[in-house]
């Protein structure tokens, strides 16, 4: 079966605008079309001694289910160079599953919708201009609204997702 699945993505070392574009031309390459969300500035949230984070989120559809597409998401992170030191240490690229269709799951190892995705605008940002009134599988709200019952962060868009559109060369 066909699922529609958004993944967030996200780099806060070396040159993110080039790791994003990466992962996303690996993602068209292994997976198929994708269609991305503009590329969004973000304050670093969790352990907050770290760079600016460069945020997006992408549409795409798969066939393979969400452990195979985890497997997949985690080849393509190693081969931009993450290396996994501690949780939430900055990374050259970390793509997360956010919504698989309406799949529920409750990891490990794949926790479905991604368990932190209603408290982080980093996220919910990139994901509402792609899919504004997509419902949460669980809680029923679209995104746009669970956008807007946090907190105003400093989040900015910096790319519209023609600049970064791995298709488009830079
Ligand atoms: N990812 C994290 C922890 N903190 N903060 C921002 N702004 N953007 C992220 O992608 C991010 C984060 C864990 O993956
Ligand atoms: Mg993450
Ligand atoms: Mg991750």
């Amino acid at each position: 079966m066909m699922c529609e699945v958004y993944l967030g993505l996200g780099s806060n070392l070396g040159d993110r605008v080039a790791n994003l574009n990466a992962g996303a031309v690996m993602l068209e390459k292994r997976i198929g079309a994708i269609e991305v969300s503009s590329l969004f500035t973000t304050a670093p949230i969790g352990f907050a001694m770290q760079p600016e984070f460069l945020n997006a989120a992408c549409r795409l559809r798969t066939r393979l289910d969400p452990f195979d597409l985890m497997h997949t998401i985690r080849c393509i992170e190693d081969s931009v160079g993450r290396r996994r030191t501690f949780v939430n240490a900055p990374r050259t690229l970390d793509i997360d599953i956010l919504l698989f269709g309406s799949q529920v799951l409750r990891g490990p190892p794949v926790s479905l919708p991604h368990p932190r995705l209603v408290e982080r605008s980093f996220a919910l940002a990139p994901l509402v201009e792609l899919a504004p009134r997509l419902r949460h599988p669980v809680l029923g709200s679209t995104m746009s609204e669970l956008l807007g019952r946090l907190p105003r962060a400093n989040i900015r868009a910096a790319l519209p997702s023609g600049r970064w559109d791995p298709r488009v060369t830079l």
